[in-house]
């Protein structure tokens, strides 16, 4: 077989100025939202000092494939290789798989792009022999050139599913299929009781010099709730000495993109960062909202801090995460 060039490595677009933590970092991400500020930490930080705790909840099989779509939005982020407009896949695509697919009629729902269709066939062939996703997910982040620890949350199987007034969806076909115009009742987590967190992240959670936990901003229910759900994830946070930061994803009583805020409302919580600070205050030391929310800071009785949450640009996400880490560091 004649040798292919080696994808070159894009060696980690280092921002110019890292910062030093005392010791590692945890982020905890779902998809979009989160991997901006993933990102952000990935820029400013050394290599190897960030672990991405990643939801697996939206995983599902189709077309015979195992599909990991948080695991490769933050791994795509991370490699510079997101497609930005639509959040999540790969930049660049050609659609030629899915032209291929519509002649025979098949499901077409799901888009697959030609060069994120890779990621899924070799992902579905290592899983079929035998891999773990944790070793799998490292070793498309090592050949990516990512110098972060991406950790799926479970290697087992745990599927987020999405109780509305239309009867019980999978995530992807509530999510993807129908738009999210569903009205939620209730989500629940398929596998909670048999999941176990996979080593790895045990490992990351529980280092001795953890400088910080970071619960980026993505969204609390369909996103963050499904890792902390998996029975020991909780409690490794909570044993740990790292103080714990949550970003919120809410700005103005809106998400910043996706469904947050209808699904809040649709599971009527408040939209509001003292809300947020309710959801997770079993966990956090710190909450970080913006500054159009500023008058919202009285409602929250944890330390908080005011700042831009808002990420266009990646100096806006390098910007977010030094602060989120030195207000770790004052906690
Ligand atoms: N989201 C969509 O709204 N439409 C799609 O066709 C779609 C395809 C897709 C393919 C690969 C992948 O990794 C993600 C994809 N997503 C798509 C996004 C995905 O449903 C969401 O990113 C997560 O599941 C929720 O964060």
């Amino acid at each position: 077989m004649t040798e292919t060039t080696k994808q070159l490595k894009p060696d980690k677009q280092q921002s110019s100025n890292e910062i030093r933590m005392p010791g590692p970092v945890v982020a905890i991400c779902g998809g979009v939202g989160g991997a901006k500020l993933a990102l952000g930490l990935y820029r400013i930080l050394e290599p190897d000092a960030l672990s991405i705790i990643i939801n697996t909840g939206d995983d599902f099989e189709h077309l015979g494939l195992h599909i990991s779509p948080d695991i490769d939005t933050v791994t795509y982020t991370l490699a510079d290789l997101n497609n930005k407009e639509t959040g999540w896949g790969r930049r660049d695509e050609t659609w030629t798989f899915m032209k291929s697919l519509e002649a025979l009629d098949a499901e077409t729902w799901f888009m697959l792009g030609d060069g994120d269709l890779a990621i899924h066939v070799e992902r579905s062939r290592r899983l079929a022999g035998g891999e773990s996703l944790s070793a799998i997910t490292a070793s498309f982040a090592r050949n990516l050139g990512i110098s972060a620890n991406l950790l799926p949350m479970t290697n087992d199987k745990f599927s987020t599913v999405v109780k509305t007034k239309q009867g019980v969806l999978s995530f992807q076909d509530y999510f993807v299929r129908q738009q999210a115009k569903p009205c939620v009742e209730r989500i629940d987590f398929d596998g909670i009781d048999s999941a176990s967190p996979s080593d790895e992240v045990l490992a990351a959670v529980s280092q001795p010099n953890l400088s910080a936990i970071i619960i980026c901003p993505s969204n609390p229910f369909l996103s963050i709730d499904p890792i902390l759900s998996v029975p020991g994830i909780k409690q490794a946070i909570r044993a740990s000495s790292a103080p714990v930061v949550c970003i919120s994803p809410l700005i103005g009583g809106h998400a910043v993109k996706g469904p947050t805020a209808k699904i809040m409302t649709e599971l009527s919580f408040p939209t509001t960062a003292s809300a947020i600070e309710n959801h997770y205050s079993e966990l956090i030391d710190g909450l970080i909202i913006d500054l159009v929310d500023r008058d919202e800071s009285v409602d929250i009785s944890r330390p908080n801090l005011v700042t831009k949450t808002l990420m266009n640009s990646t100096e806006d996400r390098e910007e977010l995460a030094r602060a989120a880490l030195k207000f770790a560091k004052s906690l």
